[in-house]
């Protein structure tokens, strides 16, 4: 997970300091030697008033602190740019990312001996500005126990993407949430298409121990929805969780299917299941869902398998849209919420 993000923000943070170092070196030698010079000369100058400070003061400003030039934070800036558009980081978020960190390092005086923790502070510092500048996604919890507070239940919650995404999986993974927090819930199988869809919906029921409406294969997706939320008014369950048929953002039909769900159903959260794998084609698949229906959060989910890690970065930005959750394995608690501290502590290494 963020494997490689980390790897190529260390590897640039490295290269610059490995370059700083020797430069360093090379100016504490010759700021030695022109210490030594300047002392022999006040020997010879003066011999009472040998001032030995001189050599002290000389090393002490060069050893004390450092400003990087612009030059070098600029090849610097490069190189990391460079590095997190290899990661699946938008070409936006990392043009905003290397401005942000650039206006910090131009004015930041480096402790030489504390260079490297310092870099790091001050990607750590852009990195986090940069996500904070994304919308804040939903609380859904809150969300529900406000709406059971008013008594205005069940709470609708409707999860879509392309074919194989982990919609299922994470509608099991929100329905555990809930529990957890003494929050009931039903499941409404509405993939009524893909072969042992609807078993596999049953059978997270059945291991939590929730209710599952179904229909059969075939049947109209809409309206198993329309009895889960009718079970659920019967029932006092507050929360519903619509599952929908993986389908592609190009094809009509498919999405023409899922704009009925969306009027039937009347979801009050629709979320984005997408694959944090998916790289460069995510942003592409959740403008295009967009386009037909409101979608309220982003569940980016198989980060476990992501080595390169960019979307957690860079697709609420790219989208407008917040991510909520990443799902960072199989089972029902391999769902973390979303927060810029996780990304970013995910990415810098601990130094
Ligand atoms: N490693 C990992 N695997 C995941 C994650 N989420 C889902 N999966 C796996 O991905 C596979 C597909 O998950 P499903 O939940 O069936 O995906 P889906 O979107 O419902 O698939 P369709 O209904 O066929 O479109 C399963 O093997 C899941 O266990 C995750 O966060 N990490
Ligand atoms: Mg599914």
């Amino acid at each position: 997970m963020f494997d490689e993000l980390r790897k190529k923000i260390s590897n640039a943070v490295k290269n610059l300091i490995k370059k700083e170092e020797k430069e360093t070196k090379e100016e504490v030698a010759a700021a030695e030697q022109i210490a030594e010079q300047q002392v022999s000369k006040e020997k010879t100058d003066s011999p009472l008033e040998v001032n030995t400070s001189v050599a002290t003061k000389i090393k002490g400003a060069i050893l004390g602190s450092v400003r990087l030039t612009e030059p070098e934070i600029d090849g610097f800036i490069e190189d990391l740019r460079k590095s997190l558009l290899q990661a699946d980081v938008s070409y936006n978020s990392a043009d905003e990312f290397t401005k942000i960190l650039r206006g910090k390092l131009i004015d930041t005086r480096f402790k030489a001996k504390d260079i490297n923790s310092e870099m790091f502070e001050n990607v750590r510092g852009a990195l986090l500005e940069l996500l904070g500048t994304s919308k804040p996604g939903i609380d859904i919890i809150d969300a529900i126990r406000t709406r059971i507070g008013s008594n205005d239940i069940p709470v609708r919650i409707l999860f879509l993407g392309p074919n194989g995404t982990g919609k299922t999986t994470t509608m099991g993974k929100i329905a555990s949430m809930l529990k957890k927090e003494g929050i009931g819930s039903v499941f409404s199988a509405s993939d009524t298409f893909r072969a042992a869809a609807i078993e596999q919906t049953e059978h997270h029921a059945k291991v939590l121990g929730i209710p599952v409406i179904k229909s059969t294969y075939g049947a109209d997706p809409a309206s198993v929805a329309f009895d889960a939320i009718a079970y659920a008014k019967a029932h006092k369950i507050p929360v519903v969780l619509i599952d929908t048929a993986g389908r592609q953002e190009t094809n009509r039909n498919l999405i023409n299917e899922m704009m009925k769900m969306v009027k039937v159903s009347k979801p009050d959260i629709t979320i984005f299941i997408g694959e944090s794998t998916a790289g460069n084609a995510l942003s592409n698949q959740i403008e295009e869902f967009s386009k037909h229906m409101k979608i309220d959060g982003i569940i980016l989910t198989k980060l476990d398998c992501d080595a390169k890690g960019g979307n957690a970065v860079s697709i609420a930005q790219a989208t407008g849209i917040p991510i909520l959750f990443f799902g960072v394995g199989e089972s029902y608690d391999a769902l973390v919420r979303y927060t810029p501290e996780f990304v970013v502590d995910s990415i810098l290494p601990n130094n």
